[in-house]
């Protein structure tokens, strides 16, 4: 028998699966992988050891998927995550499928039983493959150990085809485990194996655009997720001010433009919309959330700039598509007006003047909800004192029903990249997840997460490994002791007797939870004690739950105003 010690994962020349993997993720610039432990995966951690890749061992495999889509958002880069055969992959399926929706590139590694035991009835053995390829962009079997490297180097060109998302690779354990002679293994070179390509797409509609926004009187830009991904935030601001375009944000393109920006708005959105003559639609599709585009006004041209060919002209006829990267896109189109003798910036002045008057409107219309001292306490003024509780560099992320839907009328992040949500598929879980990720990743930064108490518990557990890890964060939990965005559906479609149906939870102290895992916390119940609370909880240094008790009868216009229910 030789020496583990001596030779890690090598025997002679040779060298394992495992170490493979870790090459192959080392090369891709992988930092981290965030895991939990089976037998079937073992030798990945001992080549991580040796590549200097970062272990974080989770408590549940949705963690660990989460984490590896907040990796990405975080970073740029593609998350990994390493889970066992069997339980340890389906486990996983939610974060693979929350990635796939949300366009988050990043790689889930399965293990499997070995091939030589195929359909033998093995130990966790399961058809991954097949119950991965409709939530992947790419999902495969390793088949040798030979090509190992080479299909991670695969995946994560997938990961990258069009708008980004996830890839699933299985290694059976046989696979893994053999040695073999690295000069008959394809070892993909950094930065060798991907284009780097930022398309603009046709230069021809590039043109089109800029004649469009030059000759318009009222345009509006809504900036999506994309605009995120491809770190786009400074082309859309100089295309903005440059054209005089205001702009509005959804998702990760939340804090594109900074609080107070001429440019920046949040509440007229509708407003605009109605008056607007052109509408530039980045990086967002037309779905639900968008009421599937039917929404918007007929009188509008409508642009569209997606990464995703798929995705334009989708549920809505368009006026202009353009595929490509949306910042390289917006900085072409802005070049493209500066060269014109008049971009016609001057005459929209009054346009964007008219938008903040109805932006101030609104704001003190809203004012005293957001300031009232109701007790029990009102969901607006726990959200108003998150946002005013926020610094320059605090991320913040929203993991929960109504209490997060209201949030999202409220909470400014500072800049971009701290805004954090699951995306379309609407995943509750996804809180400790991410801040496990943007602590770990920028640990610069403040993290603050406000949960739903439904929500928190789902992975709640692994408020254990941000203990574990010293990752501090400011937790919040807005304690309503129900699942109420659903409970406030069941009463309007059934009533007050019949509505309150497996949507009710106990009163949970959360706060005690907390402690008890070595964290900090607290429970509030006067609106005036969330702010000095927060304050607490920032000075701790400390993983932190604050235990908000808020009014169960309180419902966000998003909540009631659900098409679902209509
Ligand atoms: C994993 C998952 N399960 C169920 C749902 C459906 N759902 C959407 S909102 C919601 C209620 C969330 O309750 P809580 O987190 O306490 O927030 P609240 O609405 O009470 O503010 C539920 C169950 C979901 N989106 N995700
Ligand atoms: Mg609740």
């Amino acid at each position: 028998m030789e020496s583990k010690a001596a030779a890690p994962g090598a025997a002679g020349d040779k060298i394992s699966g495992g170490h493979l993997v870790a090459k192959a993720l080392k090369n891709e610039g992988v930092e981290v992988i965030f895991t939990l432990c089976g037998g079937h995966i073992i030798d990945i951690y001992d080549g991580c050891l040796d590549e200097g890749i970062k272990l974080v061992d989770v408590r549940h495999e949705q963690v660990a998927a989460h984490a590896a889509d907040g990796y990405a958002r975080v970073t740029g880069k593609p998350g990994v995550a390493v889970v066992t055969a069997g339980p340890g992959t389906t486990d996983a399926v939610t974060g693979i499928a929350n990635a796939f929706r949300a366009e988050s590139p990043m790689l889930l590694i399965g293990g499997q039983s070995a091939l030589t035991q195929q359909h033998q009835g093995g130990l966790q053995e399961l058809p991954h493959v097949e119950l991965m390829k409709p939530i992947t962009k790419f999902a495969a079997q390793v088949a040798s150990t030979e090509r190992i490297a080479d299909m991670i180097g695969n995946a994560f060109r997938e990961c990258y085809n069009g708008a980004p998302g996830p890839s699933f690779l299985e290694i059976p354990r046989d696979v893994l485990d053999k040695q073999v002679d690295p000069a008959k293994s394809r070892i993909p070179s950094p930065g060798h194996y991907r284009s780097s390509t930022k398309s603009i797409g046709d230069p021809d509609d590039i043109q089109k655009l800029a004649d469009l926004l030059v000759a318009a009187e009222r345009p509006a830009i809504l900036l999506g997720t994309q605009i995120w991904t491809c770190r786009g935030a400074a082309s859309a601001t100089r295309f903005a001010k440059s054209l005089n375009v205001p702009a509005f944000m959804n998702g990760a393109g939340r804090g594109t433009f900074p609080r107070g920006d001429s440019h920046g708005f949040q509440q007229s959105r509708k407003y605009a919309f109605d008056k607007a003559d052109v509408i530039v639609i980045v990086g967002t599709p037309f779905d639900f959330r968008m009421g599937y585009g039917q929404r918007l006004s007929k009188k509008a041209k409508i642009v569209q700039i997606d990464m995703d060919y798929r995705t334009v002209g989708k549920n809505r006829d368009i006026d202009l598509g353009l595929v490509g990267d949306p910042g390289a896109i917006l900085a072409a189109v802005e070049q493209a007006a500066s060269g014109r003798r008049d971009n016609g910036s001057a005459r929209r002045k009054a346009w964007l003047q008219e938008l903040r008057a109805e932006e101030g409107r609104i704001e003190e219309e809203r004012l005293p909800k957001l300031r009232s001292d109701a007790k029990p306490i009102h969901p607006l003024r726990l959200c108003y004192e998150i946002n005013e509780f926020l610094t320059p560099t605090s991320v913040y992320i929203g993991d929960g029903g109504d209490v997060v839907t209201f949030s999202g009328g409220v909470v400014q992040p500072h800049q971009p990249g701290q805004w954090m949500d699951p995306g379309p598929l609407g995943t509750l879980g996804v809180g400790v997840p991410f801040a496990m990720a943007s602590k770990l990743m920028q640990p610069q930064k403040e993290v603050v997460c406000l949960f739903g108490d439904g929500a928190f518990p789902l992975t709640g557990w692994d408020f254990d490994t941000m203990v574990r890890f010293k990752l501090p964060f400011v937790g919040i939990v807005g304690n309503n002791s129900a699942w109420n965005q659903i409970r406030y559906g069941q009463i309007a479609k059934y009533g007050k007797e019949r509505g309150g149906v497996a949507n009710l939870l106990s009163d949970v102290n959360f706060e005690e939870f907390a402690k008890m895992l070595g964290g900090y916390g607290e429970a509030v119940r006067d609106p005036k004690q969330i702010r000095p609370a927060l304050e607490r909880a920032r000075a701790s240094g400390k993983p932190s739950l604050i235990n908000v008790w808020i009014d169960p009868e309180a419902y966000s216009p998003g909540t009631t105003n659900q098409t679902m229910y209509k």
